[in-house]
Parts: C-alpha cells; sequence; structure tokens
C-alpha cells in the first residue's frame, strides 16, 4: 500500500511539474534562422533596450517597407517589446534606416566614402551623433541595401553582439547570388529532399502561398538575388503565357526583397511551344521566336532576369542537334535578351558516352576551345568539381582556364551524394575547400573565388514545414548565402552564427553543435568515398553505397570511377593514364600528377594505387584505407554520442527529430563502410585487422539489398535493422 501510494505521489509529480526551467519550447524549424526569440543574456538584453528605442524609417518604398516589417517582427521579439515607429530624433537610440535619395536625414548624414565604396547592394552601419542624440544608422545607396543591412543588424542582435561603436561596411563580393530549383511543373523536386515543390502551380497566380513571403526574406537575410523556380531538365511550358503570369505572380512576391526572376528554357521550345520545324540557332525564323518569347516574358515581368540552359546534357536538346557550338546556342538567346538588359548562364555541365575521353575532362575539352566566342551576357556556370557534386571533388579545370568568359560556379545545397535528408553534413566546408582553391592561372594566390562572376546554389527547399528535410540541412542554405555574398568567410564562423540563429547562443550549445556541424562533410567523405574515391553510390537515386554498381551508361557506373582490379584502386589522371592533370595550370599538373605530391585527400582521384603500395603516412593503401572508413563511423557516432548528450540544451521536437536522423546516419555510415571495404577486399584479397569492426553481413548481402521505388527518398529500410 505504502509503495503504491509512493508510486501516485512519483506520478502526480511528474504529471504536473512544469517542464525543467531550461528546457526550450518545442519549434518546428519552420522559422529558419529568423526565429527573432527575446535575447537570453540579460545584460545584453538591457544594452539593446537602451541602444534601440525608435525606428526612424522616412520612405515608403516597397523595399524600405519590407526592411521596415522585419526590423519591427525582429526587434519585438529579440528586445521582448514594442520599439515605436516613426516620429523626429529627439531622443538617445533611433534606429534611422533608409537612402540618401529616400531621406533628408540620411542624405544630411556625415557617412562619407564608406556609403559610395558600398556599392549598389551594399550597407553601412554605423553608431552615431544624430542631431546630438546617439543613433544607430542603416544607410545604403539602393533600397535593398538597407533590407540586407536591416537582416545584418537583425543578425548582429541574434548572436548577441555588442552595438556600442558599430562600425561596418559590407559589400557582396559576387553580384550574382542565386538559387536554382530543381523543380517540375508537376510540383514534385528533382533531388529534393524536402517534400514537394515549394511552388503551387496549379493556384498561381490567384493563390499566393504565404510561404513565398518567408521563403524571399530568408534569401535576403543573406543576400540571395536571384531565383530560377524550375528545373535544368526543362519542360516548355513554362515559357506559355498561362505560366507566365503565375510567374509573373512569384516575381511580384519576391520583388520587394531584391529577388530577381529568371527561368530555365527548354532548347528545343519553338519546336514544341511554337510549332516551328527546327530549334537550330541560325535559322531565322527561330531567332525571331526567341525575341518574340523574350519581349512577352519582359512584358509580364519587366525585371526579368535572363535564363539557366543545360543543353546537350543528360538527353537534353541543345545547338549540338544542329551540328553548332554552345556558343551558337547561348548567343542566339543572349541577343534575344540583350535589348532588354538580361543574362545567359549556360551550363558546362556536359558528357557524352560516345567519347572516349575521361568524362570528368570532357566539360573543359568542349568549353575551352570557345572561349572568346559568347556574346558579353552570356556567363558560363560550372559545378565546383568536374565530376557531379561529390562529397570531395578537385575543383573544376574550367576555373581560370577562359579569361575571356565570365564563368559562375553551381553548387549543390540538396544533397543528392552526401545523405540527402537524413546525414547531417554541413556543406560550407566543401564549397569553402574549392572557392580556396588555389588555380594558379595568373600565379600563385589566382583562387577560384577570385575567378567567378557569380555562384548559383541547387536549392534544398520544398514544402517540409522545416523547409529543408531535416533542421540541419536550413545550414547549408545559410551557409550557401553567406558564402555568395562574401566567399571569404571561414565555415566556422559561418557556422557559429547560424547556431547561435537557430538554436542558442549558450557557449555549451554552440561550442558542440559547432563542432559536430564540422566535422560532419570529413566524415560523410571518410565513410563514402575515401581518399579521393568518388561516385560509388547506388544507381539512381544515389543514397546508399554501390561500388559495383555496373552496366548500362559506363560513365554514369562506380566501377568506371573506382577501376578496382587485382592490383589495386583508383582511377589513373595522370600522363600515363587519361592525362586529366593536363587540364590544371603547370604547378598542380606536376603536384597532382606525381604520387611523391598529390595531396592523400585526392589521391585514387589522380592515380591507381597498388592495394600494398606505402602511401606518404607509411601506411599502405589498404591500411590507410580501412582506416578512414573506420574513422568515418566514429565520427558519426561521436556526433550522435554529443547530440544525444544534449537533451536539456534544445527544444524536444528538434532534438528528437535530429536524435533519430544521427542514429539513421550512424547505423548508414557502418553499411557504407561494411559494403565498401567488402567489395574492396574481393579485389585485394587482404584480411581485416582482428581489432577491425567485422561487418555484420557477407558482400551478397549488401549487393542484393534493394530499396523501394520510392520517387521521393529511396531508403534501404533492410538495413537499419543491422547491427
Ligand atoms: C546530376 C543529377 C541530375 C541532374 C544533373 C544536372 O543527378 O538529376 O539533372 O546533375 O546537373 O547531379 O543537370
Amino acid at each position: 500500500m505504502r509503495f503504491r501510494l509512493l508510486v501516485s505521489w512519483v506520478v502526480l509529480c511528474v504529471a504536473f511539474s512544469p517542464p525543467p526551467a531550461r528546457a526550450p519550447a518545442a519549434e518546428d524549424g519552420s522559422d529558419l534562422w529568423l526565429r527573432y526569440r527575446l535575447v537570453g543574456d540579460t545584460a545584453r538584453l538591457a544594452e539593446y533596450r537602451a541602444t534601440i528605442t525608435q525606428l526612424v524609417v522616412p520612405s515608403d518604398a516597397p523595399t524600405i517597407q519590407a526592411a521596415r516589417a522585419e526590423l519591427v517582427a525582429g526587434l519585438r521579439g529579440l528586445l521582448g517589446r514594442d520599439i515605436p515607429v516613426g516620429g523626429d530624433v529627439t531622443r538617445d537610440g533611433a534606429l534611422i534606416v533608409g537612402t540618401p535619395a529616400g531621406s533628408r536625414l540620411v542624405a544630411g548624414l556625415p557617412l562619407g566614402d564608406a556609403l559610395r565604396d558600398a556599392g549598389p547592394e551594399g550597407f553601412v552601419i554605423r553608431d552615431m551623433a544624430v542631431r546630438g542624440r546617439r543613433a544607430t544608422v542603416v544607410a545604403a545607396n539602393r533600397d535593398v541595401g538597407v533590407l540586407y543591412g536591416a537582416f545584418h543588424l537583425l543578425r548582429l542582435l541574434q548572436t548577441e553582439t555588442p552595438l556600442r561603436g558599430l562600425n561596418i561596411q559590407s559589400a557582396p563580393r559576387l553580384p550574382l547570388r542565386l538559387l536554382d530549383h530543381w523543380d517540375n511543373l508537376d510540383g514534385t523536386a528533382e533531388r529534393g529532399y524536402a517534400g514537394a515543390s515549394l511552388w503551387e502551380w496549379a493556384r498561381l497566380p490567384d493563390s499566393l502561398n504565404p510561404r513565398y513571403r518567408d521563403y524571399a526574406r530568408a534569401n535576403a537575410s543573406v543576400g540571395i538575388n536571384g531565383v530560377v523556380p524550375t528545373n535544368v531538365n526543362a519542360d516548355p511550358r513554362v515559357l506559355t503565357p498561362a505560366y507566365l503570369v503565375k510567374v509573373a505572380a512569384l516575381a511580384n512576391v519576391l520583388r520587394p526583397y531584391g529577388i530577381t526572376v529568371y527561368l530555365s528554357p527548354r532548347f528545343s521550345a519553338p519546336i514544341e511551344i511554337g510549332n516551328l520545324p527546327t530549334a537550330d540557332p541560325l535559322d531565322p525564323g527561330v531567332r525571331a521566336w526567341w525575341a518574340a518569347k523574350v519581349d512577352e516574358i519582359y512584358r509580364a515581368i519587366p525585371d526579368f532576369g535572363g535564363f539557366l540552359v543545360k543543353a546537350n546534357s543528360e538527353g537534353q536538346p541543345g545547338p549540338q542537334d544542329y551540328h553548332r557550338t554552345h556558343a551558337d546556342g547561348a548567343n542566339l538567346l543572349a541577343d534575344a535578351l540583350a535589348p532588354h538588359g538580361g543574362i545567359v548562364m549556360w551550363r558546362a555541365f556536359v558528357y557524352r558516352s560516345e567519347v572516349p575521353t575521361d568524362r570528368v575532362m570532357q566539360a573543359a575539352d568542349e568549353f575551352v576551345p570557345l572561349d572568346g566566342a559568347f556574346r558579353k551576357n552570356v556567363l558560363l556556370q560550372v559545378k565546383n568539381g568536374p565530376l557531379d557534386f561529390q562529397p570531395r571533388e578537385p575543383f573544376h579545370p574550367l576555373f581560370g582556364a577562359m579569361p575571356h568568359t565570365p564563368l559562375m560556379m553551381e553548387v549543390q545545397i540538396t544533397k543528392e551524394y552526401l545523405g540527402q535528408d537524413t546525414h547531417l553534413a554541413f556543406l560550407a566546408p566543401v564549397w569553402e575547400e574549392v572557392l580556396n582553391a588555389d588555380t594558379y592561372v595568373r600565379g600563385p594566390g589566382t583562387t577560384v573565388g577570385k575567378e567567378i562572376h557569380g555562384i548559383a546554389g541547387v536549392a534544398n527547399v520544398g514544402s517540409d514545414r522545416d523547409w529543408c528535410g531535416s533542421d540541419f540541412n536550413q545550414a547549408n542554405w545559410y551557409a550557401f548565402g553567406r558564402l555568395a555574398w562574401d566567399y571569404t568567410l571561414p565555415s566556422s564562423a559561418i557556422a557559429d552564427e547560424w547556431v547561435r540563429m537557430t538554436f542558442s547562443n549558450a557557449p555549451r550549445v554552440v561550442d558542440r553543435v559547432k563542432a559536430i556541424m564540422l566535422a560532419s562533410r570529413e566524415a560523410v567523405v571518410n565513410y563514402m568515398t575515401p581518399l579521393g574515391l568518388a561516385h560509388q553510390m547506388a544507381r539512381g537515386h544515389h543514397y546508399g553505397p554501390g561500388p559495383w554498381v555496373t552496366g548500362g551508361r559506363a560513365d554514369q557506373t562506380s566501377v568506371y570511377f573506382n577501376r578496382a582490379d587485382s592490383a589495386g584502386l583508383g582511377f589513373d589522371r595522370t600522363a600515363s593514364g587519361s592525362d586529366a592533370v593536363r587540364q590544371y595550370a603547370a604547378p598542380l599538373r606536376a603536384r597532382f600528377g606525381s604520387r611523391d605530391s598529390v595531396p592523400e585527400q585526392l589521391l585514387l582521384w589522380f592515380h591507381h594505387v597498388g592495394w600494398s603500395e606505402r602511401l606518404r603516412s607509411g601506411r599502405s593503401l589498404w591500411e590507410a584505407l580501412l582506416a578512414h572508413y573506420q574513422a568515418g563511423v566514429d565520427t558519426a557516432r561521436w556526433m550522435r554520442r554529443t547530440w544525444d548528450g544534449m537533451a536539456d540544451l534544445v527544444d524536444p521536437e528538434r532534438f528528437r527529430r535530429t536524435q533519430a536522423f544521427l542514429h539513421i546516419q550512424e547505423a548508414e555510415a557502418r553499411w557504407w563502410r561494411d559494403a565498401s571495404v567488402l567489395y574492396w577486399q574481393s579485389f585485394s584479397h587482404l584480411p581485416l585487422p582482428p581489432n577491425y569492426e567485422t561487418p555484420a553481413h557477407d558482400l551478397d548481402w549488401y549487393r542484393r539489398l534493394r530499396c523501394p521505388p520510392d520517387p521521393r527518398k529511396p531508403r534501404c529500410d533492410a538495413v537499419m535493422g543491422a547491427p
């Protein structure tokens, strides 16, 4: 009896006790990094409340209104009180926001060179005296700069940065910062792992989902200034009048946030929707059709940005269907767009199985001879690496190789090859590595970042409540924008900001979550494709391991890229092999081409190495391989354990979601390790060391796994039961 009383007492206590004081409230992730929760540090909160007491926004332009709305909402949340808007600067604490053209008050401020140097999109933030009162000023030359400055100021508050003495001038290093959606008109998203497409084509233009505006806010908060809403594997219908009104409605929502809309046309559209007999770029009828089509687009969307084109790639139509060059194709569209100020982003992602050359060399071989042949308003859009968004690749040899053609870099924010929605992989280090890579084309220090005019990220945004399929995938959207604005930002600084804005400023959270994020990419490289291996994912969906994939189109198979045989592993791209090294500048050609100097992390990308050969580290290839796979598993396990220990630091909903995904990641890291190691062992015939974690199954078991045909997320659920 006494025992039962005790039990009921305990049950009552548990049922009615308030949640632990420190456990934050549940969150569904829909606010992204724009959560605007009350500043946690009380001293900092008091400082902010004293520093910002009034908001002075002397213009009604739509973009300035967007900035004002964001500041009002953001300050209300962060400071826990409403900040009055308007009025004269009569007391300390005015936050003055505007451009010299839109505000006499701002025009009269002594901002000098700082504002001029901020350029068309940059901004200045200053702690300064205005009319004898202490004020904070967010000023820019154009309204969009004010909006970016407003978001920057909010970021300072979100990250609990002191405002006293602020003197910031910031301007984007790259003029073009785009998200490319691979979304189809039927509502699916190619390589999308965050639900359906964000765009509700059937309901547009009459119904505008409120999420479009939140999407625009999120983009503007990191300075993304362009959007291609539809897939590069294009549907010509997006150019028809019925769709152009829908695109125009979207453009209207995005415009106040400084976002320009572009479209991805299908090269054969003149045939499919224009009823012409040909799409030959030199045919006068075709040229007239595009000119008229572009005029029509600009009538619907006066600030339309231009076209993104995938042509003669993976089955898409293009100029080569008519024995014309890529330049002929790009120039056709460029000529139609030029009178309106539009641009063409022509993709360099081309390879053909009929061409015997190494797949990773084909784009440079195809495009370098065309340098100088493109119109001025054409940019060549080049993937970060020469293969296809792998966990690690060397930088694409086209960077720096076409001095007369402006290049853009394309990266993939959606993690097609890095565990899609479930695996935690922070991608800033992938992009940082490429942007900082030295091309040597004009001597040392010619980094990829300096060689590009813009950057496009394949979006990871969909209809899921958390937008990106997982809480941590949001960090990649954020990081993309931040690096697009300033490609010199280190990954660790970006992670720091994001964690503070998305989770908490508490050091126990910031330090651990950052550590997980910064370790994650190398973990994925290690358990999926260590030492320069690439494209070892299963066929089609690219989710799990498939180093044995063969058959069909050779240059899309794993065996094409791993070249495993009884002698060793890796693709010989030296002069004795495919000679892909010849596409890099001389110092790199030598560095990559020699076993003595190739970075170990790219070893098997450039060299075929004997299983027992000694690497510079002193280990044999076999030993090094095993160690890398194990390190990947160990890191995934450490990430999961670290997170497990954070239950009282993160709100329960996001804690559990992430915890579940980290369990999946750890199990699948073992799946990757075991399947890969067993497959390599079938060539090397070398033993696993006695202390190595024994694979749960034999090779055949892994080879026989079949993923259910789920177009959204093919998964091998059987594996989850594996120890
Ligand atoms: C590959 C994707 C494929 C895309 C292609 C591209 O697997 O879905 O269509 O790239 O970039 O990564 O065009």
